[in-house]
C-alpha cells in the first residue's frame, strides 16, 4: 500500500514541494537574501510552475465534474478550494499592484499555510494501515533506482531556470517579466529587481515628483524643473547586499540635500526621509544624519544616458555607499517627517544602517 500511495501521488508531491521551497524562498527575507542573483529565476519557476499547476488541476477536476466524484471525500473539497485560492490570489500578485498586491500576498500566504497543513492531515489519514511484511517493500534495488533517479534529475533541475528563461524569452520577450538583465535593456552587471510584476513605464513628461511636508515646495515638480537644479556627477561602485557589484558606474543627478534644503527642509524637527516608487509598492526611508552623511541623489542618467526603464526610469534614487536596495527605481515621491521610516526591505529584515560592507547575513 505505500508503494501504490506513493506511485499514486509522487508527480503531485514534487510539483508541490516544488512551489512550496520557491515560495518560501520568495516569502522569506533571509532567503530571498540566500538566492541572490537567482531570485528572478525562483520567481519565474514558481509562476510559471504554479499556473501550470492550477490548470492541471482544473483541468483533472473538470474531467471528474461534479466533484468530487462518488465516493470521494469532502476534505478533498477543502483542498480544491484552497488550490483555487493559491491559484487566484496568484494572478492578483502577477498582475496587480498597490492594495490588490497586499491582499493577494495575504490570502496566498494563508492558504498555501492551509494547503500545508491540510497535507499534513491527508498524508496522516491515508497513512498505510497495513504494512506488508511479505512484500518487496524497501529493496535494495528500488533505493538504487531512485538514487541513480535523483542524481539523473539533478542537471536537469539545475538547468531549469536557463531553460525556462530562454521559454520567457521567445515567449515573453516584451512582457513584463522578463526581469533578466539581457532581456530588460538594464545595463550590463546589473540585477534590475522588482517586487511588482514588471517595470513601470512612466515617460518623463507625465512624471511627477511629489512632496510633502516641506514649507517651501509645491506639491510636486517635473522633470524640467528637476533640470533646472544645479546638476552633479557621482562615479560609484553600484553593490547589492545579495551580492553582486557593477564598479564604477556614472549617475547624473540632482542632490537631495540639495534640493531639501531649497524646499524649506528643517532638519532639526522633521529628522526622517521617506521616498516611494511609482510602482505602488517599493518604499525606503533614510534619517536626516544619513543623508548628510552619503549625499544621495535623484538621478536620471546612468554611464550617460537615460536611465532605462527597467532600472527606474524616468528618475531614481541612488544612494552612494549603500547597498542597492536603498536605491529607489521609478521614484516619485518624497517627505519629510518626525517619525522614523522603514523601507520594504527593512519591514522584511534587512538593516537600516545599509552602509556597504557591514551585512553578512548572506
Ligand atoms: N522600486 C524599486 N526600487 C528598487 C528595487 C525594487 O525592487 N523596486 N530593488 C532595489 C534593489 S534590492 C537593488 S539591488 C537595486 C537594483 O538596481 P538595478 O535595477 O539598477 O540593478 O534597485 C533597488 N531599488
Ligand atoms: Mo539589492
Amino acid at each position: 500500500m505505500g508503494r501504490t500511495f506513493f506511485a499514486r501521488h509522487w508527480r503531485n508531491a514534487a510539483l508541490l514541494i516544488a512551489l512550496l521551497l520557491t515560495g518560501f524562498g520568495l516569502f522569506l527575507p533571509s532567503a530571498r537574501v540566500a538566492l541572490g542573483s537567482l531570485l528572478p529565476a525562483t520567481q519565474l519557476v514558481h509562476t510559471y510552475g504554479g499556473i501550470a499547476y492550477g490548470l492541471g488541476l482544473l483541468v483533472a477536476s473538470l474531467r471528474l465534474f461534479p466533484w468530487p466524484p462518488k465516493g470521494g471525500e469532502n476534505q478533498h473539497r477543502v483542498a480544491f478550494a484552497l488550490v483555487a485560492l493559491l491559484v487566484l490570489s496568484g494572478l492578483g500578485l502577477l498582475v496587480g499592484n498597490g492594495a490588490t498586491r497586499d491582499v493577494a500576498t495575504l490570502v496566498h500566504a494563508a492558504s498555501a499555510a492551509g494547503l500545508v497543513a491540510w497535507l499534513a492531515v491527508h498524508l496522516w489519514r491515508e497513512r498505510p494501515r497495513h504494512v506488508e511484511v511479505t512484500g518487496p517493500g524497501l529493496t535494495r534495488r528500488a533505493v538504487l533506482r531512485w538514487g541513480a533517479g535523483a542524481l539523473l534529475a539533478l542537471p536537469a533541475l539545475y538547468s531549469l531556470p536557463g531553460v525556462l528563461r530562454l521559454l520567457g524569452g521567445g515567449v515573453w520577450r516584451s512582457g513584463p517579466k522578463a526581469v533578466f538583465s539581457e532581456a530588460s535593456g538594464a545595463l550590463p552587471g546589473f540585477v534590475p529587481y522588482t517586487v511588482v510584476s514588471g517595470f513601470p513605464d512612466i515617460p518623463r513628461a507625465t512624471w511627477r515628483l511629489r512632496l510633502r511636508g516641506l514649507d517651501k515646495a509645491p506639491a510636486s515638480i517635473g522633470f524640467q524643473e528637476l533640470l533646472a537644479m544645479p546638476q552633479i556627477l557621482r562615479k560609484l561602485d553600484f553593490t547589492c547586499v545579495t551580492g553582486w557589484s557593477v564598479a564604477g558606474v556614472d549617475f547624473r543627478g540632482v542632490d537631495l540635500l540639495t534640493l531639501l534644503q531649497q524646499y524649506g527642509w528643517n532638519e532639526g524637527t522633521e529628522r526622517w526621509v521617506g521616498f516611494a516608487s511609482g510602482d505602488g509598492v517599493y518604499t525606503d526611508g533614510m534619517s536626516a544624519a544619513q543623508i548628510r552623511q552619503y549625499r544621495p541623489l535623484i538621478a536620471w542618467e546612468i554611464d550617460g544616458q537615460a536611465l532605462p526603464r527597467a532600472q527606474g526610469a524616468p528618475v531614481r534614487l541612488v544612494v552612494p555607499g549603500m547597498y542597492g536596495y536603498k536605491s529607489v527605481k521609478w521614484l516619485d515621491g518624497i517627505w519629510v517627517g518626525k517619525e522614523q521610516v522603514l523601507g520594504y526591505w527593512e519591514v522584511r529584515g534587512y538593516p537600516e544602517d545599509a552602509r556597504i560592507g557591514t551585512y553578512t547575513g548572506i
